[in-house]
């Protein structure tokens, strides 16, 4: 058992990453549309809290959060194409890398504006407590979206109505280039102390802690007994986004001391020293991941790009 959800833990980190770095080379291309933020480092948070979510659960992310929408189970064809703003893009297009939804596996959207899915969470999650379902609503959000008001006003909220949410930040300690010991006080665990909810830390490079944190915050949740808020501590290798290289306001050693808590080596490492895999399987799981995001993105080569008489579609007023 343990084993099995390891290697599903694997599975989904490679994935992740080959598709995070293959985005990267498309957008170098002029392949992939406007802007994209990868969550190189960081696939362990989306990784643990995915794997342990129900497809019907409800889902909010961010504009680093592809992982997140990879872990919940979306089509990757869909957002390949809606990354090169093809017809067959998940918003035929028009959202692009910061906009991915897909409501068959419960992913409401993602969000530019930092914080902007916080309150959409909760508002799911108060759908759910007033249809009697037992779905839950995770708001994934940074570390720099915790000062914004929403996200307290969001907090709230949940915590006086006892909603079925899960606050989750991907704390990778730096908002562009400004840290969080720079800009934010106290801590995350001690403000939800202060709207009278678990605030939990852990080691967002471990899958499986993150995993047993979100399990236990999700029977919480499903029993009614409200909202929890998870603090994974993680971080980003590469720099904010595409004309950010990430070294001006990071040591050559901060990034290399991450790097080395590779959260996929950690689970390589775990899954050959039980003897559940060998190096050489691992190296098909990861063969096979690849020639997934291989296959999203011919499919995405081959879709339409949406036609410009087409251009008001979809938009409302
Ligand atoms: C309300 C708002 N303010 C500012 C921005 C510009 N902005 C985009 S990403 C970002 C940093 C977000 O940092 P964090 O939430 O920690 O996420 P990370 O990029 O580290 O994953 C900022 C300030 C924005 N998109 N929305």
């Amino acid at each position: 058992m343990q084993a099995e959800l390891l290697l599903r833990m694997f599975d989904s980190m490679v994935t992740i990453r080959y598709f995070e770095r293959m985005s990267v080379r498309l957008l170098q291309q002029g392949l992939v549309i406007g802007s994209v933020h990868v969550c190189i480092g960081q696939e362990a948070v989306a990784t643990g809290v995915g794997l342990a979510l129900r497809p019907d659960d409800y889902m909010t992310t961010h504009h680093r959060g592809h992982g997140h929408c990879i872990a919940k189970g979306m089509d990757l064809n869909s957002m390949m194409a809606e990354m090169m703003a093809r017809e067959d893009g998940c918003c035929h297009g028009r959202g692009g890398s910061m906009h991915m939804a897909d409501l068959s596996v419960g992913i409401l959207s993602a969000d530019g504006i930092v914080g902007g899915g916080v309150p959409m969470a909760v508002g799911a999650a108060l759908a759910a407590k007033m249809k009697r379902t037992d779905q839950v609503a995770v708001a994934f959000f940074g570390d720099g979206a915790i000062n914004s008001g929403q996200f307290h006003e969001a907090m709230n909220l949940a915590a006086l109505w006892k909603l079925p949410v899960l606050f989750v930040c991907d704390n990778n300690m730096y908002a562009v280039s400004m840290a969080a010991s720079e800009s934010t006080a106290g801590s995350l665990s001690a403000r939800a102390a202060g709207y009278g909810i678990p605030g939990i830390n852990v080691d967002g490079n471990d899958p499986m802690a993150v995993y047993e944190v979100t399990q236990q915050a999700l029977a919480r949740a499903r029993s009614g007994e409200g909202p929890t808020v998870i603090d994974a501590l993680t971080y980003r290798w590469e720099g904010h986004s595409r004309n950010d290289p990430g070294t001006d306001y990071r040591t050559k050693e901060e990034i290399a001391e991450w790097k080395a808590r590779d959260p996929v080596l950690l689970v390589r490492g775990q899954l050959i020293a039980m003897g559940a895999q060998t190096e050489e399987s691992l190296e098909a799981v990861e063969q096979a991941a690849r020639a997934k995001v291989d296959a999203a993105i011919e499919f995405a080569k081959a879709s339409p790009h949406p036609k410009a008489e087409d251009v008001l579609k979809y938009t409302y007023c």
